[in-house]
Parts: structure tokens; C-alpha cells; sequence
């Protein structure tokens, strides 16, 4: 938006335009208002009863080998139907694979991970490493990491995708390569799994290498069990969180976006402090509500809604139906990066 802060005549800004330059005085506000950055995102919930039958006809109208991936984008309604995004920093989208299929080997400058919703039997290859998938696990693909994705079992299979890809997008640095054909399989994650059971221990030899991903998969089955038991281990009413890290590290599990997941004890209210970084929820599990900058937010597992830039939450587990799970991805590990990550006092 243009503000003609100043009188300006039409010859000058006709020379201006000519030579491709742009008075600052007249956009300063806009490129950098006062205060509080101007969040673009539209908070936004998607319940995944809507999406799933969505998906499913795609599953009968796209075929994989077309599609490449069979996904349905999360856009954010304050960027329009268009939108490749949910949040400034953050693309989402629901993937559907479906039994004997196989989404082809690529891979691309982004990192993705993913974070699965349902099914049984659904697999990803990650530089040759076999990751089963199993409900609420986190699995990452890492920048440059070649991968591809199978199914095994009976039914629909579907998860949360998430990429940083807005941000490379805004950097001019997006691309992808497809890959020759499916990945070899080994032995992934039974090393992976194995080398990072013991808290505080690590396999002494891989600390001497350099392998920025150690981890690919976070079985949603050990994360939930340390939720519980920090839950008990707390002291009341503080949050009952879980930063996703290299294990080897103690950094974000990926250089951009930061996975946290939550555990909602029923009936508590959680009001964060307000963050720099815009965030999406997913529900594991459970059911309750979030207040994202005054909207109401009624969630069920499977449901995915975002949050802008310092965006005002609370959350709360439905009485009733004990503990929810939620996981917060967001640009966080970026904020950090750039040296402005902020945390301000909730109102
Ligand atoms: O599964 O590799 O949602 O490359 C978007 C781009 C998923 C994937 C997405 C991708 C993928």
C-alpha cells in the first residue's frame, strides 16, 4: 500500500519510475511499522473430518505417479486460496497415500518433516533409511536428503507435511530434483532408535562425526511417555513441553523450524507468552480449545490451525475426555538464528 506522505510532482515521480527507484518516506511505515510486525496470517483451523473426505477424492482423481505427491495445502485465508503457505514461515499440507502406492523419490532445498495423522503400514525412505510411520510420530527429511514414500497396509494413509519452504521461496532458493528410482532400503531407524534410547548418553564414536541429522524419527510412542512422566514431574500449573533436538547437540532438530510438543492436562488453562515466531498446532490427541487473537478454536485429533506473529494464545483440554497432545512446529530455531527471537508477557 502506497502512502503519498508528501507532494511530490508527476514529473518527478515520472523520473523516479523511470529510473527504477522508490521514495522510502512514502513505505517506511509499511516495511517497518511500529511496534509489532504486520502479521499477514489469517489464524486459521482445519478440522480434519473437512479435509479428510477432500482428500480421499483426490486419492480417486489423482493418481500418485501424476501427482508426484497427493497433498491438499493448508493456504492461509489472509493470503488467499493461492496461498503456498499457512504462515510466514511455514507451508502445511495433508498428504494421502494409499495401499501398494509410492510417492517417487526427490528431493529439494526445503527441509520437510512430517507428523502422521492415520493409518497403518505407511513408510518413509530417507536416504536410504526406512522409517515406519506409526500415528503422532515426527519424521524429518532434512535439505538435500533423497527421499520417497511407501504403504505396506490396508486402508487411507495421511500426515501433516510441513516445509520451510516460504522461507527459501523468499530467498529465491527453492527447487527440487527428482530422484532416478526408489531409494535402497536399509536399517534405519533400528541404529537410530538404538543409539538414542538412554537419556544423556550418546554413542561416543558418532560425536567425532558430522552428521547434522542423527535423528529422523521421534516415535510419537516414546514422546508421549515423557510427556506423561513430566507431567507428574512439574511443578503446578507450569507447561508441560518437549523441544524435538539432535540428540547429539541438544540443537532444533532442523535449522529452521522448531517441533515442540505439549501436553494439556484436562481442564488447565495454558496462556503461553506471546512469540516472535507464527506457529502451527496439530492435535495428536485429545480434544479442547485454543483462543488464537480472540478467535475460538474447538479441536479434535487430526485438526491443524495456525497462529500469527506474536499471536495471542491459550489452550485447554476438554474436561471430560483427560490430557490433550498438541505439537507447535514453528520458525522459532530461524528467530533464533537471526538473533531477534522474542518472547513478550501475555496479556
Ligand atoms: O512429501 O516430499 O507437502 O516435496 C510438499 C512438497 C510434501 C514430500 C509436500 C514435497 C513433499
Amino acid at each position: 500500500m502506497e502512502h503519498e506522505t508528501t507532494e511530490l510532482s508527476r514529473e518527478y515521480r515520472g523520473a523516479l519510475a523511470d529510473a527504477k527507484l522508490t521514495p522510502l518516506w512514502e513505505h517506511l511505515s509499511n516495511a517497518l511499522p511500529h511496534g509489532l510486525p504486520a502479521g499477514l496470517t489469517s489464524a486459521n483451523l482445519w478440522r480434519y473430518q473437512d479435509v479428510r473426505p477432500l482428500l480421499l477424492q483426490a486419492g480417486e482423481q489423482v493418481p500418485v505417479e501424476k501427482a508426484e505427491r497427493r497433498v491438499l495445502v493448508l493456504s492461509d485465508p489472509g493470503r488467499g486460496q493461492a496461498a503456498m503457505q499457512a504462515t510466514g514461515g511455514i507451508y502445511a499440507g495433508i498428504q494421502l497415500i494409499l495401499p501398494g502406492e509410492t510417492a517417487p523419490t526427490h528431493r529439494h532445498s526445503p527441509s520437510a518433516a512430517r507428523v502422521v495423522i492415520e493409518g497403518k503400514g505407511g513408510f518413509t525412505v530417507v536416504n536410504g533409511q526406512r522409517c515406519d510411520m506409526e500415528p503422532g510420530d515426527v519424521i524429518l527429511t532434512p535439505s538435500g536428503q533423497w527421499h520417497d514414500h511407501g504403504h505396506d497396509g490396508v486402508g487411507p494413509f495421511t500426515w501433516l507435511d510441513v516445509l520451510d519452504l516460504p522461507v527459501f521461496t523468499a530467498v529465491e532458493s527453492s527447487y527440487a530434483e527428482p530422484g532416478r528410482a526408489s531409494c535402497n532400503q536399509e536399517d534405519g531407524q533400528a541404529t537410530m532408535q538404538s543409539r538414542f534410547r538412554s537419556n544423556g548418553l550418546a554413542v561416543a564414536h558418532s560425536l567425532q562425526r558430522t552428521n547434522p541429522y542423527p535423528m529422523l524419527r521421534f516415535p510419537w510412542k516414546t514422546t508421549r511417555a515423557a510427556l506423561i512422566e513430566l507431567a507428574d514431574n512439574v511443578a503446578q500449573g507450569e507447561s508441560v513441553e518437549l523441544s524435538y533436538v539432535n540428540p547429539e547437540t541438544g540443537e532444533s532438530c532442523l535449522p529452521i523450524l522448531g517441533f515442540t510438543a505439549i501436553m494439556l492436562p484436562a481442564g488447565q488453562d495454558l496462556t503461553p507468552a506471546r512469540r516472535s515466531p507464527g506457529a502451527v498446532f496439530h492435535v495428536v490427541e485429545g480434544s479442547g480449545e485454543s483462543s488464537v487473537d480472540g478467535k475460538t478454536f474447538a479441536w479434535s485429533a487430526g485438526d491443524t490451525f495456525t497462529a500469527s506473529t506474536f499471536a495471542q494464545l491459550s489452550h485447554r483440554a476438554d474436561t471430560a475426555k483427560g490430557p490433550a497432545f498438541l505439537l507447535r512446529i514453528d520458525d522459532a530455531p530461524l528467530h533464533k538464528k537471526l538473533g531477534f527471537f522474542q518472547e513478550r508477557k501475555s496479556a
